[in-house]
C-alpha cells in the first residue's frame, strides 16, 4: 500500500501522525511498523535564507514531528529548545530579530547549508537529516530548485504594492497586513524533485492533508509537473478541509483564503482544489462535523451540511470530525480518508 501525502507544516505533520498511526493498526509489519509505505511531498515555499543559513520550516516541522522531537507545546520548532545564538545575533544587530531561531534547530541548518554548499541537492540534504530522525515516511521536497513564497501588500506610498517573504508576514506581522496575493520567487525556473511525480502518479491513494490550501498545498501544486501527476494518479485523491466552520482548524489559512479572493469554508475549499471529473484535483473530500460526544453543543461547527453539493459537483464527500486535538482524533481522520478513497478506488481488477 504506497500513499503519498503533500503537506505543509503544522497541520500536515499533525495529520501524519495520525496517519501513520492508523497504518501500523491496519497494515501491520509484526513488528510495530507497517507494510504501508508513506511518502511525503513536503512544501519548501517557506523556506528562509538567514545569516547564511538555509532554513526549511515545513520540511523540518514534519522531520521533527514524525521524529518525536517537535515541540508539544510551541507546535513547532524543537523541545527543550533555547535561544541562545538568537540572542547573541540580536547583540550584533543582525537582522532580522523577529526569526525565532533556535540553538538545536541552528544545527539543522548549519548541516543542510554545509551540505547545499558542497552541492548535494536538497532532496539528497533531507534524506541525510532524516537517517538521524527516522521520521518513518519518505521525505521529499517539492522541488530541489530554490523557490520562496512571497506575499504582495501595499507598498509604502499610497496605489504601491511591495513583496515581503512569507516568513516576515506570517511570523513579524501574524498575517494582519492584508495580503493582495502570493508568488512562488523561482517556480518558473523549478522542476519537480527526484521521485516527486512518480510518488504521486503511482500511489495507491493521494492524500491533499488539512495543510494551508494556499501557501502549503498550493505552492507544492505550482511547481511544474505536480499538479498534472495528481491528475494523473492511478489511486483517487482524498482531501481533508483544513476549514471546520468559517474558521482554519489552526493557522493562518483564513487570512490566506481571503487573500485569492476565496470564501472561509471546506466547500470553497473544495471548489478551489475541483473534482477531478470536472478537470481539478480531487475524487473525494472530508468535512468537518462533530463527534458524537459534542454534537449536543449548539456552539459545536457543522460541516455536514455541504456534503450533497459538493457530491452532486463531482467530489465524493463525507462528514467526519476534523479537530486534531490528539493522536485518536488524527488516527480517525486517516482512517475516515482511507475508507472514502476505497470507494473511490477503479473497479478492483479480478486478481488485480
Ligand atoms: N513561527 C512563528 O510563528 N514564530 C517563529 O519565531 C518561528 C520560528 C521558526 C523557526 C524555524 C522553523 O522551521 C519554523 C519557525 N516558525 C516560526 C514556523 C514557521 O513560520 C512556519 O513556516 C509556519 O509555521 C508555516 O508553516
Amino acid at each position: 500500500m504506497q500513499i503519498t501525502v503533500l503537506a505543509g507544516g503544522i497541520g500536515g505533520a499533525r495529520f501524519l501522525t495520525g496517519l501513520r498511526q492508523h497504518l501500523r493498526a491496519a497494515y501491520p509489519d509484526g513488528n510495530g511498523g507497517s507494510t504501508a509505505e508513506v511518502t511525503v511531498i513536503g512544501n519548501t515555499g517557506d523556506d528562509i535564507r538567514l545569516y547564511g543559513l538555509q532554513v526549511c520550516p515545513d520540511l523540518d516541522t514534519v522531520m521533527y514531528t514524525l521524529g518525536g522531537g517537535i515541540s508539544a507545546e510551541r507546535g513547532g520548532g524543537r523541545e527543550d529548545e533555547t535561544f541562545a545564538v538568537k540572542q547573541e545575533l540580536a547583540a550584533y544587530g543582525a537582522e532580522p530579530t523577529w526569526f525565532g531561531l533556535g540553538d538545536r534547530d541552528t544545527a539543522t541548518h548549519l548541516v543542510r547549508s554545509q551540505m547545499l554548499a558542497a552541492g548535494y541537492p536538497l532532496s539528497a540534504v533531507t534524506e541525510a537529516l532524516c537517517a538521524r530522525w527516522q521520521p518513518g515516511v519518505r521525505l521529499l521536497p517539492m522541488t530541489d530548485d530554490r523557490v520562496e513564497t512571497h506575499v504582495i501588500i501595499d507598498g509604502d506610498s499610497p496605489g504601491t504594492r511591495k513583496a515581503i517573504h512569507f516568513q516576515e508576514w506570517w511570523i513579524r506581522h501574524r498575517a494582519a497586513i492584508p495580503a493582495h496575493g502570493f508568488v512562488l520567487v523561482g517556480v518558473d525556473d523549478a522542476k519537480a524533485g527526484p521521485g516527486v511525480a512518480e510518488a504521486i502518479r503511482d500511489a495507491d491513494v493521494v492524500i491533499l492533508p488539512p495543510s494551508n490550501p494556499v501557501v502549503s498545498v498550493g505552492m507544492i501544486l505550482a511547481v511544474p509537473g505536480v499538479r498534472d501527476a495528481v491528475r494523473e494518479a492511478r489511486g483517487p485523491v482524498v482531501g481533508l478541509s483544513p476549514i471546520v466552520g468559517g474558521a482554519p482548524v489552526r493557522g493562518m489559512a483564513d487570512a490566506c483564503l481571503t487573500a485569492i479572493g476565496l470564501e472561509v469554508s471546506a466547500a470553497a475549499v473544495a471548489r478551489h482544489y475541483g473534482a477531478r471529473s470536472a478537470g481539478g484535483l480531487l475524487d473525494g473530500w472530508l468535512v468537518h462535523t462533530p463527534a458524537a460526544a459534542e454534537a449536543n453543543e449548539s456552539a459545536a461547527a457543522d460541516d455536514a451540511h455541504y456534503v450533497a453539493e459538493l457530491t452532486a459537483a463531482g467530489i465524493r464527500t463525507r462528514a467526519v470530525p476534523l479537530l486534531m486535538t490528539d493522536l485518536a482524533a488524527t488516527t480517525a481522520m486517516a482512517a475516515a480518508a482511507l475508507d472514502l478513497a476505497a470507494t473511490l478506488r477503479p473497479a478492483a481488477t479480478p486478481g488485480g
